[in-house]
């Protein structure tokens, strides 16, 4: 495993409806062209839960009370530190999902077409991952099932997942 001496705090949030979730397509900056949930560093004195819900209203225009649901620690061979991602999740929001200048929100199905009865679902494209960060498809199985989750992955610097482990939190 990579060793690191310091963590960086990030956020990310993902807003869960009945069969759907809403990603957003990465513009510009740290993971372009990505889709992902909505987030970003924490700003000095400010707590990991009103850094999401404010990345969230920067990112997708919209205000929701957001709950931690997860942590998920990054890192990387080129870098000394790692990230240390908290993971937020709401049902409902208030506002218009809005395209911002830096991501395009989307809503995508988290079940197959042929597993809904909901034709507006069945209509909705299925989760990207193929365009998204390599690491996604261990650990958002668990975002969707609603468990609590904590998730490791260490990248190689040629960008490559090389060691990963993901666990749900059982109480
Ligand atoms: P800004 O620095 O643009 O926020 N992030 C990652 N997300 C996934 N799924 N995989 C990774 O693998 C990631 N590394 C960073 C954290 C960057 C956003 O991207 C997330 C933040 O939500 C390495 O403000």
């Amino acid at each position: 495993w990579l060793q690191f001496s310091e963590v960086r705090p990030y956020t990310n949030a993902f807003i869960r409806q009945e069969g759907k979730i809403l990603l957003g397509y990465k513009k510009r900056g740290f993971g372009k062209d990505l889709y992902n949930g909505f987030g970003g560093k924490l700003d000095p004195g400010e707590t990991s839960l009103q850094a999401a819900e404010r990345e969230l209203q920067e990112e997708a225009g919209i205000q929701a009370k957001l709950r931690e649901c997860g942590t998920l620690f990054f890192v990387d061979e080129k870098i000394a530190w790692a990230f240390h991602i908290h993971v937020f999740t709401a049902e409902t929001f208030t506002g218009e999902v809005t395209e911002t200048e830096e991501m395009r929100p989307q809503w995508f199905a988290t079940q197959p077409a042929e597993e809904t009865t909901d034709p507006e679902i069945a209509k909705l494209p299925q989760i990207p991952y193929s365009q998204m960060w390599a690491d996604d498809v261990y650990w958002m199985p668990l975002l969707l099932s609603k468990t609590k989750f904590v998730a490791r992955m260490d990248f190689a610097s040629d960008g490559t997942l090389r060691k990963w482990w993901a666990a749900k939190e059982v109480q």
